[in-house]
C-alpha cells in the first residue's frame, strides 16, 4: 500500500525523459532494500533537520520515508569540503535555486588546494545520483565549464527530478585518472 502511494506520487511528478527512470525505480522496491542497511540510518523515525547522519539507527526501511534522512547535507552557500584524497577543496559557491525541491540546478563551484589557491585549467565532472534508488540522471554526466574567475566552474542543467536525497558527486580528472573526489548530499522535496 505505501509502495503503490509511492509510486503514483512518483508518476505524476515525473517529466519527460525521466519518467521511465522514475517508473522503474518505483516498480523495483528491492532496488531500495539493497542499500537501505548502510546508507539509510535512521531516516524513519527522524527525518526532519538532521543533518549529521551518523549512527546507523534503526534497521529502518530505506523506502519511502527512509529517503528523508541519509546524512543529507545543510545548504549554506559557500559550503566546503575537503576531497576523499585530500587533494583539493571543493566549494560549492552557489547553488542555484537553492537545494530544496526537484528540478533543474546550476551550480557554481570552486575549487582550490588545501592552501586555498585556486585550481583553473581541471577537468571537473559531476555526476548526480539518488543511491538508494540505484540511478543517476539522463545525461549521467556533467563537464564543468571555467568561468573565468579563478578556480571557478560552472555545472549546469542537473535534471534532480525526483523527491528525495540526491548525491552529487564532483570529480577532479586527470586523463581517466580520478585525482580526487567530493560528494555533497541534499534531501528535496517534490
Ligand atoms: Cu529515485
Amino acid at each position: 500500500m505505501a509502495i503503490r502511494a509511492l509510486a503514483s506520487l512518483l508518476v505524476s511528478a515525473c517529466l519527460g525523459s525521466a519518467c521511465l527512470i522514475a517508473v522503474a525505480c518505483a516498480s523495483e522496491p528491492g532496488g531500495h532494500n539493497g542499500h537501505a542497511g548502510s546508507a539509510s540510518s535512521a531516516g524513519g523515525s527522524t527525518g526532519v533537520g538532521d543533518s549529521t547522519g551518523v549512527g546507523g539507527g534503526g534497521g529502518q526501511d530505506g523506502q519511502g520515508g527512509g529517503a528523508q534522512g541519509s546524512g543529507s547535507d545543510s545548504y549554506v552557500a559557500g559550503l566546503a569540503k575537503e576531497g576523499t584524497s585530500h587533494v583539493y577543496r571543493f566549494v560549492l559557491v552557489e547553488s542555484a535555486p537553492i537545494p530544496k525541491y526537484t528540478g533543474p540546478y546550476t551550480w557554481t563551484v570552486k575549487l582550490t588546494d588545501l592552501d586555498g589557491n585556486a585550481t583553473s585549467g581541471a577537468s571537473l565532472v559531476a555526476e548526480p545520483r539518488m543511491e538508494l534508488h540505484a540511478h543517476g540522471t539522463s545525461p549521467p554526466l556533467f563537464d564543468a565549464t571555467p568561468t573565468g574567475e579563478p578556480g571557478t566552474y560552472t555545472l549546469g542543467g542537473m535534471d534532480l527530478f525526483m523527491p528525495g536525497v540526491w548525491t552529487v558527486y564532483l570529480r577532479v580528472m586527470e586523463g581517466d585518472a580520478l585525482k580526487d573526489e567530493v560528494a555533497f548530499r541534499f534531501d528535496l522535496e517534490g
